[in-house]
């Protein structure tokens, strides 16, 4: 049966929930985010979800990638620090996941065994969790407490339900609310309108964003936001809701003055400081 229509997560519910920056904090006080993503092939996805990240209030971000990736992304973000073959160090727990205040895996790698495993070493922690991408697959996560915060687009949503596309679309919000419940974790159903629902039954839709998202990598960047947030941010599910909503916020600052074909996703987060501030 057909719900009621949920609630949009309105800017001034963005503002009323945004953490300050405490005068007297240091990078400790933030936390350190852990993020798993990119391969040789797929290098730059590492670097957007990255860049995202540490615009979003991260006091320390250190990125488990690929050797050959790093090269590449070292010079766009010495901000960063490096796990070398981080994904396979963690699925075979030879690099320690315990000391993360929050931990994103899957922007640019391959839905295959090592990814799963390295998902499963973190699933055994208690830090908040997105899984996005590559990580996404058929599983449960039953024995999990902390929260899980899966990110798929629609054809990621059907690959993991086995709902299909066209029928998903025409029921965003009620699939969203069934699965996340189902599966005891949140779930951002990304695209136009942005549905967040919660495992306890909450479910709110984004006002913001624009077509100029629908291009390659501001998933990455979205990912990478969202990591960050969780790190600043005392309640997890404020976080989720500001980094999709603030992401969004960043597409339509750029068709303020600039064409939605033109977007690149790394603008976003050049874009990111200033939009932020009209929050506060
Ligand atoms: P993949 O190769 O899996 O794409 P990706 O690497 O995950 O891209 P990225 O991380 O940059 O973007 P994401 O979608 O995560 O290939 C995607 C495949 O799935 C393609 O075959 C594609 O056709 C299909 N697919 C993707 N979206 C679909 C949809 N809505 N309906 C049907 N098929 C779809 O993240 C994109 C970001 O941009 C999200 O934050 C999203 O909310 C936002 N966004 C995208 N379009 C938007 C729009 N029109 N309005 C507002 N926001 C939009
Ligand atoms: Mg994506």
């Amino acid at each position: 049966p057909q719900k009621e229509t949920p609630s949009q997560w309105t800017k001034e519910q963005v503002k009323a929930t945004l953490p300050e920056r405490d005068p007297n904090s240091h990078k400790g006080s933030f936390g350190t985010a852990l993020l798993i993503a990119g391969t040789k092939e797929m290098p730059g996805a590492a670097l957007l979800a990255g860049l995202g990240a540490m615009r979003s209030g991260v006091g320390k971000l250190v990125i488990a990638t690929e050797a050959e990736a790093m090269a590449m992304i070292v010079p766009r973000l010495p901000e960063a620090t490096y796990v070398q073959n981080g994904m396979q160090r963690i699925a075979e727990q030879l690099a320690s996941v315990d000391a993360y205040r929050a931990a994103a895996i899957g922007p640019g790698t391959e839905p295959d065994r090592m990814t799963e495993d390295a998902l499963s070493v973190l699933l055994e922690s208690s830090m908040p969790l997105i899984v996005d991408a590559g990580a996404l697959s058929r599983r449960t996560y039953a024995e999990r407490q902390a929260p899980v915060i899966l990110t798929p687009h629609p054809a990621e949503f059907s690959r993991i339900t086995g709902v299909a596309v066209a029928e998903l679309q025409k029921h965003r919000a009620d699939y969203a609310a069934e699965w996340a419940e189902r599966l005891g974790v949140a779930i951002v159903l990304k695209g136009q309108h942005t549905v967040t629902a919660f495992p306890d039954g909450e479910v709110w839709i984004n006002p913001t964003g624009n077509s100029s998202l629908a291009k390659g990598g501001t998933g990455d960047t979205l990912a990478g936001i969202m990591l960050g947030m969780l790190c600043c941010h005392n309640d997890w599910k404020h976080a989720v809701l500001n980094a999709v909503h603030m992401h969004g916020a960043c597409a339509d600052e750029w068709t303020k003055t600039r064409s939605p074909h033109t977007l690149l996703a790394h603008e976003l987060a050049e874009l990111l400081p200033e939009v932020w501030a009209a929050f506060e």
